[in-house]
């Protein structure tokens, strides 16, 4: 089972991830826990360009590299998971692009959808969890932090394009599950679990 979680900076998907490897691996599974951008070594290294460095990277440049950490994630490490069959449990995928660069940033979706394709193979999520949360929440959740990413120094309208843009892909249904990121952190692993357990 492939499960992807989504949602703004600070909306607690890092704390759900690690409780619920914890919960699989209680079940007797071993979960791959990974995160994007990032994962492999590559993958780390384009993402300290995009998270920690100085440079002016356009938009298009952006998406092109989180998708090329995307494809290395995808090829060396989820998809062999997979076909051994392991749970994989990863932090943000293909919709952080078409909810930042292309809600947030204002790229062309469909052209953002052709770029995850080739990235991942076609390879989608059997779950995703999106945990739900306004932005001037998030902030203050993260106030405590220091030094800001890239990411981190965007405005809260930008946020506010890019949790849009999730609710508005969560409202498709199927593989989308929507929790109230507000809640206490062990009443939403409780409520994730309840999707996702064996
Ligand atoms: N990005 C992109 O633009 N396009 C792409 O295709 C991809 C990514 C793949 C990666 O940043 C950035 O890359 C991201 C999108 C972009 N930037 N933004 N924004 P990252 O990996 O450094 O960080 P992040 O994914 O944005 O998440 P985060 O900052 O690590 O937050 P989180 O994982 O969602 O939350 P957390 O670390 O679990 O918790 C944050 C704080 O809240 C912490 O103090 C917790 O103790 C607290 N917390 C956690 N859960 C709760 C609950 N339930 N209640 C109260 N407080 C809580």
């Amino acid at each position: 089972m492939f499960v992807t979680l989504e949602g703004i900076e600070g909306s607690g998907k890092s704390t759900l991830l690690s409780g619920l490897a914890q919960r699989f691996e209680a079940s007797g599974s071993t979960p791959l826990a990974t995160y994007e951008p990032g994962g492999t070594p590559i993958g780390d290294a384009v993402r300290e360009l995009l998270l920690g460095s100085d440079f002016d990277i356009a938009p298009l440049t952006e998406a092109l590299l989180m998708n090329a950490a995307r494809a290395q994630l995808v090829t060396q490490r989820i998809r062999p998971a997979l076909a051994a069959g392991r749970v994989v449990l990863c932090d943000r995928y293909a919709d952080s692009t078409i909810a930042y660069q292309g809600h947030g940033r204002g790229l062309d979706i469909p052209t953002l959808r052709l770029l995850c394709l080739a990235a991942t193979g076609g390879l989608e999520p059997d779950v995703t969890l999106f945990l739900d949360l306004a932005p001037e929440a998030a902030t203050a959740r993260l106030s405590e932090r220091s030094g800001a990413d890239r990411f981190e120094r965007e405005s809260d309208a930008f946020f506010e394009r890019v949790r849009n843009g999730y609710l508005q892909m969560a409202r498709g249904g199927g593989r989308w599950h929507t929790l109230d990121a507000t809640l206490v952190p062990s009443a939403l692993l409780d409520a994730a679990w309840k999707i996702l357990a064996p």
